[in-house]
């Protein structure tokens, strides 16, 4: 047993240089600290992130010290169920509208990395343990955002992500290969659109580029993937993030307007073209039977994120209709630990893969390289090799795989 005998919180900038949370849980001389990531495309039933209304988190802060702090002082630092407990009961809403999902979760995975550091184990050592699931790999595939577009880019391009994936188990080869498909890709970038493009940089990481066509980024990754030298060996995958431009029945594709039945061409021609691994979010978050037709279409993954929001009552829904064979996994939609393994159970229990995420919004936290590892995710999506949070987290699955 070590008791929990400190918990601090503080005001930090994320990537996009917006104020974030970072809380650090002590356990006699043993501590952890989390730093909470922020979206841009967030799904309508996310964890409710708190802020003032100037856009800091000074309120988030006074939750951690003054409300969460007094509950759990004395706790054991390991029993996460029972922390994560008291701060549900704290909060008393479904959305984690009161004390904040950004405010829990600080708590819940700092005190994760205070209870691992007690015990003398790898974050990642701690996590297996405690989540118990069942493994789709045993070292994640590297889902990296090359070219950026939607909500996180300034570009014509409406679909948000388009990711090569190294069809490899192993952590550098992914880096490796990535990195010279990076370079490649930026060749053809300033041949393409001119020099000015080629030092580009979205939210993610990836490259912004002006272009309307949507075909054109995974034709442009897929000719990248081959100067490179590494054509057949690198998957495609997509996060087409569709409620982000979903109005009035209608999805805004550039300047134009797409109905379901033209996106589901696009989808059967982009995986009659190139090697695609996996389709996220390819309608709009409510779409569920449009989620189901498609998948029912297809070998490949469709993957939940704004439909499934880290919700083990939405996972359900998705698994019984059938609608996707993968799902995003990000700890601050639930707003607790405990509750993300819940989803990632019942996710398992399905069948369906789960994709550890990062947020368009970063921190050089790790802690998703740790917890990717440590439930054998089929997949870690966190962002491009150039921009320092993300590489980070790559990094930090290199140093466990060779463990
Ligand atoms: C997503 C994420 C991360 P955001 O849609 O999957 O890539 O974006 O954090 O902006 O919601
Ligand atoms: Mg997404």
């Amino acid at each position: 047993m070590q008791p929990i005998t400190k918990i601090t919180a503080e005001e930090i900038l994320d990537s996009r240089g917006k104020p974030t949370v970072m809380s650090t849980v002590w356990a006699g001389d043993f501590s952890g600290s989390f730093s909470v990531p922020s979206g841009a495309s967030t799904g309508s039933n996310e964890a409710h992130e708190l802020r003032d209304l100037d856009g800091h988190v000074l309120q988030t802060i006074r939750n951690i010290t003054e409300t969460i702090t007094p509950k759990l002082l004395g706790t054991d630092a390991s029993d996460q169920a029972g922390i994560d407990a008291v701060m549900c009961s704290l909060d008393g809403t479904a959305d984690k509208s009161h004390l904040g999902g950004n405010a829990m979760l600080a708590v819940s995975a700092a005190a994760a990395r205070a209870a691992a550091a007690s015990k003398g184990v790898e974050l990642w050592q701690y996590l297996r343990t405690l989540a118990q699931i069942e493994p789709s790999r045993r070292v994640p595939y590297l889902y990296m955002n090359y070219i950026n577009g939607g909500k996180h880019a300034k570009s014509p391009l409406s679909f948000q992500e388009h990711i090569i994936v190294p069809d490899t188990e192993s952590v550098a080869e992914a880096m490796t290969m990535a990195t010279d498909i990076g370079n490649a890709l930026q060749k053809i970038i300033a041949d393409r659109y001119g020099v000015e493009f080629a030092q580009s940089m979205g939210d993610e990481g990836g490259y912004v580029i002006p272009e309307h066509d949507p075909i054109v980024p995974f034709e442009v990754l897929s000719q990248a993937s081959g100067n490179a030298g590494h054509h057949g060996k690198i998957r495609l995958a997509t996060d087409i993030a569709a409620s982000s431009f979903y109005e009035n029945g209608m999805y805004r594709v550039g300047e134009e307007l797409w109905d379901t039945a033209k996106m589901t061409i696009f989808y059967h021609d982009l995986a009659k073209r190139f090697p695609i691994l996996s389709i996220e979010d390819p309608f709009e978050e409510h779409a569920l039977a449009d989620f189901a037709a498609l998948q029912k279409d297809f070998e490949l993954r469709i993957v939940g994120d704004d439909l499934t929001v880290t919700n083990t009552t939405l996972i359900e829904q998705a698994a019984e209709a059938s609608a996707i064979r993968a799902v995003i996994i990000k700890p601050n939609q639930i707003g607790t630990l405990t509750e993300t393994f819940a989803a990632m159970h019942t996710a398992r229990t399905h069948d369906i893969d789960c994709i550890v995420s990062h947020r368009s919004g970063e921190t050089d936290d790790t802690f998703i390289a740790d917890l990717a590892y440590a439930t054998g995710a089929f997949g870690l999506k966190a962002g491009a090799l150039r921009k320092p949070e993300r590489m980070v987290k790559y990094q930090r699955l290199l140093d466990i795989s060779v463990q």
